[in-house]
């Protein structure tokens, strides 16, 4: 088997034998642990991104490592055509953890958007009484929820959807943090749920106005339709609450999980709900070869327990708010602004002197901190959530730095 020597060797394996479905940014890691990553030639970064905020509790977490290790020796797979001793403990643990009656496990954060599509068409056939294959689920605009065929049928991004049609029909996307839009679009009585995400990450960490998500909660009971939130990028703590919709009180009536589920060390992901809508799908109907599998079952216990026992939503609240305070302070005509919640955070570049947020993402590796960014012109920022005070002032003299650099 080859060995990676240097980094360059990676990069170049890469680019012979992979397929070229990414840009990534010319960095080689070898090595993670707590908010820190050091590439193949032993260099160490900050990570800016945690892995699209699937590494909340921080990289390689030895509680999380130990109960995959454990289980991984014990019983990794039964398959859900039998009982196992793991996955009945785990349902109880999250249904508890988060006030729910029921878990529908499955791997992805894209699956768990699957599912739950499903859940709320079977749901609006069998409960609503919607006419069959007539149910229309509303979307917003600028939406993030995965690279699947029906989920990229409700993107308006050509790059998540040029040459991958025929589309799944159905959807009705409207602007988001727009109300009389979602109004209009609940007047529609074949419309069965509500598919949206507390902050629009991928969009640019778009925080919606004070209220949006409860008002459309509220509209959305009031035409008897589902509220489903995607927090699989805002949950798990990331926002400074256990939840983001938690921030207004919203209780989803479908909750879709994902990412720091496991603390990044395999794929989890996690549909909440309570019984008049979970038990609409019967035995056969949908499910997964890993979904539930007892490894996950162990990790997600573990991952959810790290969030709850070291206060991370806390910590993510509070160091959240130091971040935006210190960036707001930089003076610089790169910054246009810093927004977001918790630990998710963005800034909008302006170019300047024809150099793009990806230049400032380059300057920031040489300097020693990892962020990627998101469309060409935002850089999103979001360490683990164990990152301490001083390591965020010790971040953010780095970014205020690579910008001085470019100026
Ligand atoms: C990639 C984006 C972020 C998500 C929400 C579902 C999923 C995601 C709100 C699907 C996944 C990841 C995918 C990852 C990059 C990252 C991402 F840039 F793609 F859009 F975070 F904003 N709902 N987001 O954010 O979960 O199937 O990936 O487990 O490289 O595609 P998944």
């Amino acid at each position: 088997m080859v060995e990676v020597k240097t980094s360059q060797m990676a990069m170049d394996l890469e680019d012979k034998f992979g397929a070229h479905n990414y840009h990534p940014l010319p960095v080689v890691l070898t090595k993670a642990k707590g908010v820190f990553m050091w590439d193949v030639e032993g260099k160490r970064y900050y990570d800016f991104l945690s892995a699209y905020s699937a590494v909340n509790q921080g990289h390689c977490h030895p509680k999380i490592v130990a109960a995959l290790i454990e289980q991984a020796q014990t019983l990794e797979l039964t398959s859900r055509a039998f009982y196992n001793d793991v996955l009945g403990v785990y349902e109880k643990f999250i249904t508890e953890y988060f006030g729910y009656q029921r878990l529908l496990p499955m791997n992805s954060g894209a699956e768990g958007d699957e599912t739950a599509l499903k859940l709320t068409r079977k749901w609006g056939y069998k409960v609503k009484g919607i006419p069959e294959n007539q149910a229309k689920i509303i979307c917003c605009q600028n939406n993030f929820h995965g690279r699947t065929i029906t989920v990229i049928s409700m993107s308006n991004d050509p790059d998540a959807r040029n040459d991958f049609g025929p589309f799944t029909p159905g959807f009705i996307p409207i602007p988001y943090n727009d109300i009389p839009a979602l109004e209009k679009a609940l007047e529609d009585p074949t419309v069965a749920g509500f598919l949206v995400e507390p902050i629009q990450g991928e969009a640019g960490v778009f925080v919606p106005d004070d209220g949006y998500l409860k008002k459309a909660y509220t509209l959305c009971k009031a035409k008897n339709v589902l509220f489903v939130a995607d927090e699989v990028q805002t949950g798990i703590a990331r926002t400074g609450k256990l939840l983001a919709c938690d921030w207004e009180g919203v209780r989803p009536d479908i909750l879709i999980l994902g990412k720091a589920l496991s603390g990044g060390v395999c794929p989890i992901s996690a549909v909440l709900a309570d019984d008049p809508i979970m038990l609409t799908i019967r035995p056969g109907e949908h499910g997964s070869t890993f979904g539930g599998n007892p490894i996950a079952a162990k990790v997600a216990i573990a991952a959810l327990s790290v969030i709850r026992d070291e206060k991370l939503a806390e910590n993510a609240l509070a160091m959240g708010k130091i971040f935006r305070d210190e960036i707001r302070k930089i003076n610089s005509p790169y910054i246009e602004l810093v927004r977001g919640k918790g630990l998710l955070n963005a800034t909008v570049i302006k170019p300047v002197k024809g150099k793009t947020a990806w230049d400032v993402c380059l300057k920031m590796r040489d300097n020693g901190l990892l962020a990627k960014p998101t469309h060409d012109h935002i850089i999103r920022f979001a360490p683990p959530l164990v990152i301490t005070e001083e390591q965020i002032h010790e971040s953010v003299e780095i970014i205020r730095k690579s910008i001085k650099e470019l100026e």
